[in-house]
């Protein structure tokens, strides 16, 4: 899609789910694969695994797909990837993730999960890095999500869609990756709007009611698979104790190189988890 080009998304008039089938067809064509079984969206520290998981059959620019906006850091253009896994499945990986607080809308931050939900994809593994609020967490440890808290007060459901949300981050899906890792421990992902960091008193506020991962990311893509009757499987990656948590500043830098240091154990993690489902 030209960048000059308005995102269809952003039309009024625009059926999210039409273009979100629009979409499929183009990656059927652009990869040659028809169907795809199981989809990845791959957060911070997350990327080694797609050289894991499998043969890359295709590896398209995401902005050659209809409602794939350009990325949100300049010079670094998202893929999507089809992966062909040793059990035969195909899995397609997204390496173009639109956060919420990139200002663009919902529709465009769950029109990847939506697009792999058209894809065929049944299962849909959502990954990410995030701050731990639990202090036995040291960077570079990757949980299992039980549950989220949407903080954004945002979602991805036009009028009145009633989803229930009940085991949200499939209970199977977990026990299957304790199958690969059975000291994977798990937490409530609470998704903040950011792009700043939390306050401490934030954090505090968020393991008040119940959570155990800040994050910016996820819970909204959440809602858009459920309702695409896709099954989740949810993993973070803390790259840092939350604001407050930690006694030092938070800083990208460092998060960044928690990521790169746990990138190729999560990633192994990863591929032997993708090959039991
Ligand atoms: I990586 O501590 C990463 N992403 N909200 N808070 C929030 N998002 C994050 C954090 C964090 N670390």
């Amino acid at each position: 899609m030209s960048p000059s080009l308005p995102n269809p998304l952003d039309l009024p008039d625009t059926d999210p789910f039409a273009l979100a089938r629009e979409a499929a067809a183009q990656i059927a064509e652009l990869t040659g694969v028809e169907r795809h079984d199981i989809a990845l969206t791959l957060g911070s520290g997350w990327g080694r695994a797609a050289d894991l998981l499998g043969e890359t059959v295709a590896n398209v620019p995401a902005t050659d797909v209809v409602g794939f906006g350009m990325p949100a850091v300049p010079g670094h253009v998202g893929t999507l990837r089809s992966i062909l896994l040793p059990n035969g499945k195909h899995a397609l990986v997204i390496g173009a993730r639109t956060h919420y607080y990139e200002g663009h809308g919902v529709r465009r931050v769950v029109h990847s999960v939506r697009t792999a939900a058209a894809t065929g994809a049944k299962t849909m593994v959502l990954t990410n890095g995030a701050g731990g609020i639990k202090e036995s967490w040291t960077p570079g440890t990757p949980v299992l999500i039980s549950d989220h808290i949407n903080l954004t007060f945002d979602s991805p459901l036009e009028g009145a869609t009633f989803v229930d949300l009940t085991d949200l981050y499939s209970t199977r899906l977990r026990e299957l990756a304790r199958t690969v890792d059975a000291s994977l421990d798990e937490g409530v992902y609470v998704q903040f709007r950011g792009p700043q960091y939390e306050t401490p008193a934030e954090v505090q506020m968020a393991k008040a009611v119940g959570g155990h991962i800040v994050g910016m990311s996820t819970a909204l893509e959440a809602i858009a698979a459920r309702q695409a009757g896709m099954e989740i499987l949810g993993f973070s990656l803390i790259t840092n104790l939350a604001a407050g948590i930690q006694k030092t500043p938070l800083s990208h830098a460092e998060v960044i190189e928690a990521g790169k240091n746990a990138e190729a154990a999560i990633g192994d993690l990863l591929a032997r988890v993708v090959a039991t489902l």
